[in-house]
């Protein structure tokens, strides 16, 4: 997929702030100072899109970016980062959490991680609530310029082994740099069909409706058609 056009939209303190949930949207998030912001700014081609810093938790809002006019991007603060407030804190876990159990747009969360460490138990604990909630993930191995390929193996079998053990099937998994951009291809590609099969899934459910329509205008006297049970997609 070619990215024609990025465009930031707003940012957002609480699920009521988001846009309205009219297009396919995928969500970076990761603990801080993993480099979504950088991602961001690598996949889309515009330097400044996202805010990048040295100073970890720079992103506190849920900062939506529309890509070709037709799917969003939002960047999430990072997780782990220690506020000095505990109640800053929970409102800001609170502000994440909405989104992720809520957000009736969201396609998939991807999780980055930051591939010079073993697995984190941050990560891990993330990766183990996103599982228990049902909500669509990848990983994304970030910074891999600054990674011994070895050790970036040893991380991914440390989360095969998690998926394993939780009785999942492995969840897609993408290696990237901002620096390089390595992995940038990859990940576009992979954001390009989840698009297209939203879109795919949404042109048939119009089309269930529509001929529904036009059974119930028939006048022909023939018996109706049952009205279709898929729910619509907002
Ligand atoms: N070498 C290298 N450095 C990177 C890469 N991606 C990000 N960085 C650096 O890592 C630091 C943090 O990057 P950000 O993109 O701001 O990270 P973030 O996850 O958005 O951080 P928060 O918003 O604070 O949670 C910056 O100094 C980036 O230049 C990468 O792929 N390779
Ligand atoms: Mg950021």
């Amino acid at each position: 997929m070619q990215i024609r056009s990025a465009q930031f939209v707003i940012s957002a303190t609480s699920l009521d702030g988001c846009p309205d949930p009219d297009v396919p949207e995928f969500a970076f998030i990761g603990r801080s100072n993993v480099g979504k912001s950088s991602l961001i700014n690598r996949l889309t081609g515009q330097t400044k899109l996202a805010k990048v810093s040295a100073t970890p938790g720079h992103t506190k809002t849920l900062n939506f970016y529309l890509i070709n006019k037709d799917w969003h991007l939002v960047d999430l603060p990072g997780y782990g980062f220690a506020q000095k407030n505990l109640a800053a804190r929970e409102r800001f876990e609170e502000m994440i959490i909405d989104y992720l159990e809520q957000r009736e747009s969201l396609i998939r969360v991807f999780v980055l991680i930051d591939s010079r460490l073993p697995m984190q138990k941050l990560d891990r604990d993330f990766v183990q609530w996103l599982i228990g909630a049902d909500i669509d993930f990848a990983l994304v191995f970030t910074k891999v310029d600054k990674t011994k390929s070895a050790v970036l193996r040893e991380t991914r079998g440390q989360f095969e082994t998690l998926f394993q053990e939780m009785g999942i099937s492995a969840a897609p998994m993408f290696e990237s740099s901002s620096e390089t951009g390595a992995g940038k291809l990859e990940l576009l590609r992979f954001i390009g069909a989840e698009v297209a099969t939203v879109v795919a899934d949404e042109d048939e459910d119009q089309d269930e409706s529509g001929a529904d329509n036009d059974a119930d205008n028939d006048e022909s006297g023939g018996a109706a058609t049952a009205p279709s049970t898929t729910p619509p997609r907002s």
